[in-house]
C-alpha cells in the first residue's frame, strides 16, 4: 500500500530531469496529438499528493480529470483490485457472467436520483456510455434527433465529437461528425446577455423556440446535459434551466439525459449534481469518479426504456470488466464509509470564500462558480471588460505547475482556471494550492 506523505516538496525544477528525459522518450514514440498538461512523470500518488520521478512531491487540483475522488490507490480499491485480479481478471459478461457487475448496476440503481424501477448496463469510457445512451433513447422512441448544448462536452468518438461543441481541440479536422445532432443555447449566467436574473428563463424560451422551429419536438429522441458542464467551463446552469428542460421532455416524450460523468459521484457535494435542483433525469451517464482510476463507465435509466432494446443490442468486449467492477465497488463503499459528499463541501468551504476574496482582490476574475470540489474561476481582461483572458490563464496554470500545484484549465474560450481535488484531500493542502495560486495571480494579474 503506498503511503504518500501528504505534503509539497520541490526538490528540482519542475519538470525536473528525469521528467524531461522521459518527455523526450514520449515525442518520440507517442503520437503528438495525445497532449500533456503538464509533462511530469508520476511514481506514486495517495491523499493530495503526486509524486514525480524526480522526487517532487505535487499538489493535486486535478485528480486525473475527476477520476481520483477517493484518492489514488485508495486503500480500499488496493485491496478489492488485487483480490480480484487474483481470483480473475476477464471472462466477458457476455460469454459467461459474474457478480460483480451486477452489484455495480445495483449501486447504480440505489444511488441514481429517483425511486422508480432501474436498469444499468457498463462500458469502459465516458464516450461509450453517451454513445450508448443515445442509442437506448433512439431504439426506444423510435425517433432520431439529439440535441446538445452550447459548451457541451461529451466525449471524442464520432457521434460524442458530433454532441460535443468544441472544435479545436476536439473536432478540428476529424469530419463528418454524426448527424441528427443539434445544438442549443446554454443558461450560462455569467455571459447571458441580458444578465444573469433572466437568463434562466430567456435561455429556456430560445430552447423550446429552436428546437421546436428547426427540429420539431416529435423527431427528437433525447436532450443531453451536464448539469454542470465540465471541459466547457465548469458553467452551473442558472437555476431553474434544467428542471424547466426535463419537464419539457417529459411532456413531449423526449428523453433527458444526465451526462454526470465528470460531476457525478459525490464530485459536487451530492451523490449527483442533478440532485441538487430535484431532477429525475431518465437516464444518467457516469464514469470517471465511480471506480477509484479504473475504467469504467455506465447507463442508468427508466427500466422500460433500457429494457427496450432487443438482447444482445448492448455490449462490449470488457464493458463491466470485473476487476474495474470490484474498484467501483470498493471506491463506492469509500464513498459512503467515509461521507465524501460531506468532504467535497468541506472544500468548496474552505476554497470558494478564498477564491471570492481572491475576486474582489483582482478584477481579471470575472467569475467564480461552481459546487462542492468542482470549482472554477473564469478570467477575463478587467478594467470593466469581460472579454476571455486565455493568455492569462495559461500562464497562471504554468506558474502554478512551476510550484508544484496541479491546476488544469478549461472552457470554450480556454479562460477558465478549474479544480478538481481528490475528495480525500487535507485543509493544509487545499489552503498551501490556493497560497500558489493567489501569489500567481499577484505576479501576472
Ligand atoms: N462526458 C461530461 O467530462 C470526459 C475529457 C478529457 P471519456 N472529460 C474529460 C479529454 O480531453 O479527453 C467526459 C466528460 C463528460 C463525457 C466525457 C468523456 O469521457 O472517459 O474521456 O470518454
Amino acid at each position: 500500500m503506498s503511503t504518500v506523505p501528504q505534503h509539497r516538496l520541490l526538490r528540482t525544477e519542475i519538470p525536473g530531469p528525469r521528467s524531461q528525459e522521459l518527455q523526450a522518450r514520449k515525442r518520440a514514440a507517442v503520437a503528438s496529438g495525445v497532449g500533456t498538461t503538464l509533462p511530469v512523470y508520476i511514481e506514486r500518488a495517495g491523499g493530495g499528493i503526486l509524486v514525480d520521478v524526480d522526487g517532487n512531491q505535487l499538489i493535486d487540483f486535478g485528480s486525473g480529470i475527476a477520476v481520483t475522488s477517493v484518492g489514488n490507490s485508495a486503500p480500499r480499491v488496493v485491496e478489492a483490485v488485487r483480490d480480484q485480479v487474483g481470483d480473475f481478471t476477464h471472462t466477458c459478461f457476455m460469454v459467461t457472467p459474474y457478480e460483480e457487475y451486477l452489484a455495480v448496476c445495483e449501486a447504480l440503481n440505489e444511488l441514481t436520483p429517483g425511486t422508480h424501477a432501474k436498469r444499468s448496463a457498463l462500458f469502459n469510457s465516458g464516450a461509450e456510455a453517451v454513445e450508448n445512451a443515445i442509442k437506448v433513447a433512439r431504439h426506444a422512441t423510435g425517433r432520431t434527433a439529439v440535441i446538445a448544448f452550447d459548451h457541451a462536452y461529451h466525449g471524442r468518438t464520432n457521434l460524442t465529437m458530433a454532441l460535443t461543441a468544441k472544435s479545436m481541440p476536439y473536432k478540428h479536422g476529424f469530419g463528418p461528425f454524426a448527424g441528427e445532432v443539434y445544438r442549443a443555447p446554454m443558461a450560462y449566467p455569467y455571459r447571458w446577455p441580458t444578465g444573469p436574473e433572466r437568463c434562466a428563463e430567456e435561455a429556456f424560451a430560445a430552447f423550446v423556440e429552436q428546437v421546436h422551429a428547426q427540429v420539431g419536438e416529435t423527431n427528437v429522441a433525447a436532450v443531453i446535459v451536464e448539469p454542470i458542464q465540465g471541459e466547457g467551463g465548469f458553467i452551473v446552469p442558472a437555476p431553474g434551466f434544467l428542471p424547466k428542460v426535463a419537464d419539457w421532455c417529459r411532456q413531449h416524450g423526449i428523453v433527458f439525459i444526465a451526462d454526470e460523468i465528470q460531476s457525478g459521484f459525490c464530485r459536487t457535494g451530492d451523490w449527483f449534481a442533478s440532485e441538487h435542483e430535484g431532477i429525475v433525469p431518465d437516464l444518467v451517464t457516469t464514469a470517471k469518479g465511480m471506480a477509484g482510476g479504473l475504467p469504467l463507465a455506465a447507463v442508468t435509466g427508466r427500466a422500460e426504456l433500457m429494457d427496450a432494446v432487443h438482447g444482445g443490442g448492448l455490449g462490449g468486449t470488457y464493458g463491466g470488466n470485473p476487476v474495474a467492477c470490484a474498484a467501483a465497488l470498493a471506491a463506492i463503499e469509500t464513498m459512503r464509509a467515509e461521507d465524501l459528499n460531506g468532504a467535497a463541501k468541506r472544500i468548496e468551504a474552505v476554497m470558494l470564500p478564498r477564491l471570492r476574496d481572491l475576486a474582489v482582490t483582482y478584477d481579471v476574475i470575472g467569475d467564480v462558480r461552481g459546487r462542492g470540489a468542482m470549482l472554477a474561476v473564469e478570467l477575463v481582461q478587467g478594467n470593466g471588460s469581460t472579454q476571455p483572458n486565455p493568455a492569462l490563464t495559461a500562464q497562471i496554470s504554468a506558474a502554478c505547475h512551476r510550484e508544484g500545484l496541479v491546476t488544469l484549465t478549461a472552457g470554450t474560450f480556454g479562460n477558465v482556471l478549474r479544480f478538481l481535488p481528490p475528495l480525500v484531500i487535507g485543509d493544509d493542502l487545499l489552503n498551501e494550492g490556493l497560497d500558489i495560486i493567489e501569489a500567481a495571480l499577484a505576479a501576472h494579474a
